[in-house]
């Protein structure tokens, strides 16, 4: 019984994120699933970006969080446009909260949409919620045996962040551990190190995204 309960929970969510996926296609929009634990960096790196990609590319930014919209705030604090949807105790997003989303923001006239899904490893990376890509962070004092813990996340990343390298110096952290057990579960990801505190690996992050959005509208 739970097996099938399940199966249709996942199937309502697949077609409304087949409906959310044709209409990024339309509009021409980079829609990205951001995917962490939580405080790995999602929301300072969003601000970052935004702010260093400045009038190259309009980016809009649909935030969950279980409770708070203190994180649409700091978004709305570059100038970007953001909608909070509190899931009020749900660990990860839904495709139907994505799809209300879009509606209230002006999303037609944006070049790339972020979602930044629920702090949590596990939940998120179940739910198709019509995106074009998945970003995953791992940040270094979250510990280097995360991605052979968490491998069905990791596994789903087209690029993977490794952020707040800047405290690398001085938290034991074996980066050659980590690119190893990514490997062994994703050789096809992207990995860059970053800092969204300080910058470090933006220039590499933001061609990224400039040449990942040229390849997905295609
Ligand atoms: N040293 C350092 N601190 C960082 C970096 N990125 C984020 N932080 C800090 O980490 C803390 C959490 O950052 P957030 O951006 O709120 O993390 P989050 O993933 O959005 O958190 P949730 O939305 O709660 O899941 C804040 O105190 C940030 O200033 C980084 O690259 N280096
Ligand atoms: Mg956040």
């Amino acid at each position: 019984m739970k097996v099938s309960l399940n199966q249709k929970i996942l199937s309502r969510n697949d077609q409304i994120a087949q409906q959310n996926r044709e209409f990024f296609a339309q509009n021409g929009i980079l829609c990205l699933n951001v995917i962490s634990s939580p405080g790995s960096g999602k929301t300072t790196l969003l601000a970052r970006t935004i702010r260093y990609l400045g009038d190259r590319l309009k980016v809009g930014v649909i935030e969950g969080d279980i409770r708070t919209d203190h994180d649409a705030q700091r978004i709305r604090e570059t100038g970007a446009e953001a909608v909070q949807i509190e899931t009020e105790g749900a660990c990860h997003l839904s495709a139907e909260q994505v799809a209300a989303a879009l509606k209230v923001m002006d999303a037609a006239s944006k070049d790339i949409i972020f979602i930044e899904n629920v702090g949590n490893l596990v939940c998120p990376s179940a739910f198709d919620l019509g995106e074009s890509g998945r970003v995953v962070l791992l940040s270094v004092p979250e510990g280097d045996d995360k991605p052979a813990k968490y491998p069905g996340t990791f596994a789903g990343a087209n690029i993977i962040l490794v952020n707040k390298i800047d405290l690398i110096d001085y938290i034991p952290f074996r980066l050659e551990r980590v690119l190893a057990d990514i490997q062994a579960v994703n050789p096809e990801a992207t990995i860059l190190q970053v800092s969204a505190e300080t910058g470090q690996g933006f220039d590499a992050w933001c061609d990224w995204l400039v040449s990942y959005r040229a390849a997905v509208s295609k």
